[in-house]
């Protein structure tokens, strides 16, 4: 299957818009209402996600240039099991196009049929599934290369090598294990280090730090993190902290929310893989609208990322740094 690219970026700026949890945009009418706009759900993987906020607001503002009325809902954790019932309800509710960011491949596989099979316009943000061949389109960021990417920071600052750990989510989570796949492939390529392999911190910042401060105890001379998200970032750096090693372990974590930006600023993290959530949302939009309108669609859109550093983020970097809301 082939990926279009869209501005793929190290060291450049995304272009981000803004956020909320539950909300929708004035009603432009819809499929359902009887006038010409188009209704969109979007469910996103976890409600109150400075990722998936910035991903509403590109939604929101991608829709009401279309005249069409959004409503964006997530579930409190990202978990399939409280993903599918939100799901089901929007079915139910049949907006004309679904714009979702499944929870995990395999279990998030039934609901989402479902909505295709009621004729539900289906486009895939962020992550995908086992099979995604029910969805008019899939978006996403370039997570291997954003893996790669994030080696190759840790490289930079430890040339000499030395062990290297992975603190993901869960696995069963297509973004993330892209991540640690394109992470743990780069380290293999460089035999100076070690990789001592990806622990899952369940979305939860103090497993990450436990997790963290307990691989620093068994190994104290590692040299470098990878955090795959937001909240695996989150708690890396309290994990480091905790262990008083923040002067020796280069962390980088994927990600850019506004707390992850400050513990960049502060030096406790190093670099952060900030992906184009609202690029993507605008995408996964007009992939809907171009659906529903019957025109072609693309079957893969790939989303760039930006490399902040100290550096940049003052500069270049600074506009793409997430949204906490889109006010
Ligand atoms: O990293 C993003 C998203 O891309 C991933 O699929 C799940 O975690 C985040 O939402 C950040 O918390």
């Amino acid at each position: 299957m082939k990926w279009s690219k869209t501005a793929f970026s190290i060291g450049a700026a995304a272009t981000l818009v803004l956020a909320g949890c539950s909300s929708a945009t004035p009603p432009a009418g819809g499929g359902d209402s009887g006038d010409d706009g188009y209704t969109i759900a979007f469910i996103q993987g976890v409600a109150g996600d400075e990722f998936y906020i910035s991903m509403q607001c590109g939604v929101e503002e991608a829709a009401e240039a279309a005249g069409a009325t959004v409503t964006t809902q997530g579930p409190a954790e990202f978990d399939p099991t409280l993903q599918k019932p939100v799901v089901d309800a929007i079915v139910g509710s049949k907006p004309d196009a679904l714009l979702i960011a499944p929870t995990d491949v395999a279990a998030m596989q039934a609901p989402i049929q479902a909505a295709a099979d009621a004729g539900i316009k289906v486009v895939l943000v962020d992550t995908t599934l086992d099979d995604p061949s029910m969805a008019v389109s899939q978006i996403a960021s370039d997570n291997v290369g954003g893996g790669e990417a994030a080696f190759q920071a840790i490289q930079e600052a430890h040339p000499e090598g030395g062990k290297v750990l992975v603190v993901s989510n869960e696995p069963g989570i297509s973004t993330t294990d892209a991540r640690a796949e394109g992470f743990e492939g780069a380290v293999a390529d460089d035999s100076k280090f070690e990789s001592l392999g990806v622990q899952y911190s369940h979305n939860d910042p103090a497993e990450a730090a436990r997790i963290v401060t307990a691989a620093l105890q068994k190994d104290p001379d590692i040299v470098g993190i990878f955090a795959a998200n937001l909240f695996a970032a989150e708690g890396s750096a309290t994990g480091v902290q905790q262990a008083g090693k923040t002067d020796d372990v280069t962390i980088v974590g994927f990600d850019a929310g506004p707390a992850q930006v400050e513990a960049l600023r502060n030096g406790i993290v190093q670099a952060l893989v900030a992906q184009q959530p609202a690029t993507i949302g605008a995408d996964g939009v007009a992939q809907a609208i171009a659906a529903l309108d019957g025109d072609a669609t693309e079957e893969k859109i790939q989303t760039g990322f930006t490399v902040l550093t100290a550096e940049n983020i003052d500069s270049e970097g600074a506009d793409a740094v997430y949204r906490s809301s889109c006010d």
